[in-house]
């Protein structure tokens, strides 16, 4: 526990909220260092911080990484080009398990998003715990899932959200075109704990290289049901200024779309590994 905050688990095996934070201490290496022993064993951590700017947004996200400019989402402008807008408004949405962007070669470690506008009820995030869903496999499937390798592939939901008219038909060509997919272990070690986590979701990965397609299907399948338990989950009811950190190496998310017509606006920031490159 640090003295700089104090840390409230709001799950046995996911979540903690982070209290008395003093906004003026996340300039200090001190407070950030603090952050990320607490993100790395909570896997997600909520912060009540309705005063937050956008320099202290940044400065938290440098800590963890290389903040990412996305490129599918309009950001705050000059100096802030690194805090993405997700709007509602805007038709933007994130109804989907996934980790960030896990098409690319090394895809964001960290995530931290700061809810804006909310609507008056609904719009929770939810998150599961992989590292958990690991750890509770059977001793056979370990073994079996040990050196298997899968596709995560940007195609598949950007199919779906052209056939919800969520992005037009020029602008799916353009990311079809991009060809971004990649190959992943689907267990993944965590690089600070060395815990071992699923790296698998039903919105970006298609299929496990080298099997018999129906062998890939039933495999993921089973794994996409085993991390659906509830005891490996965490959900968030936001409140305007809260702000979650989550851990991408060991979580999957999902933002509940169940609040239109109503706004929802968060302000996010993502970061890269700073050894690593990224496509
Ligand atoms: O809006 C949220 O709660 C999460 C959105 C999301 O999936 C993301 O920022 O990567």
């Amino acid at each position: 526990m640090s003295s700089l905050f104090t840390v409230r688990p709001l799950g046995p095996a996911i979540g903690a909220e982070v209290l008395d934070l003093d906004l003026r201490s996340v300039f200090l290496p001190e407070t950030l260092t603090a952050l990320e022993d607490a993100l790395v064993i909570h896997e997600a951590l909520v912060l009540h911080v309705p005063d937050l700017q956008p320099e202290q947004h940044l400065a938290i996200a440098q800590h963890f990484g290389e903040p990412e400019v996305h490129t599918f989402y309009p950001n705050l402008g000059q100096g802030f080009e690194q805090i993405t807008i997700i709007d509602s408004k805007l038709g933007d949405r994130a109804d989907m398990w996934h980790h960030d962007e896990s098409f690319l070669p090394s895809p964001p470690i960290v995530t931290m998003t700061h809810a804006k506008i909310l609507p008056p009820c609904g719009g929770d995030t939810c998150w599961i715990s992989m590292t958990t869903a690991y750890d509770a496999l059977s001793e056979r499937m370990k073994q079996y899932l040990d050196g298997l390798n899968a596709w995560h592939d940007m195609n598949g939901p950007m199919t779906a959200a052209l056939r919800q008219n969520v992005v037009t038909h020029e602008r799916y060509v353009e990311v079809i075109k991009m060809g971004r997919r990649h190959l992943h272990p689907i267990v993944i070690k965590h690089p600070v704990t060395g815990r071992k986590a699923l790296y698998i979701s039903p919105t970006y990965t298609t299929h496990i290289d080298g099997l018999a397609i129906a062998e890939s299907d039933a495999i993921l399948a089973y794994l996409h049901a085993h991390c659906q338990h509830v005891q490996f989950g965490f959900r968030h009811r936001w409140r305007v200024g809260d702000m979650v950190l989550w851990d991408n190496r060991s979580v999957l998310h999902n933002a509940i779309l169940d609040y239109q017509p109503h706004q929802r606006r968060m302000q996010r920031a993502s970061v890269f590994a700073r050894e690593t490159a990224h496509a």
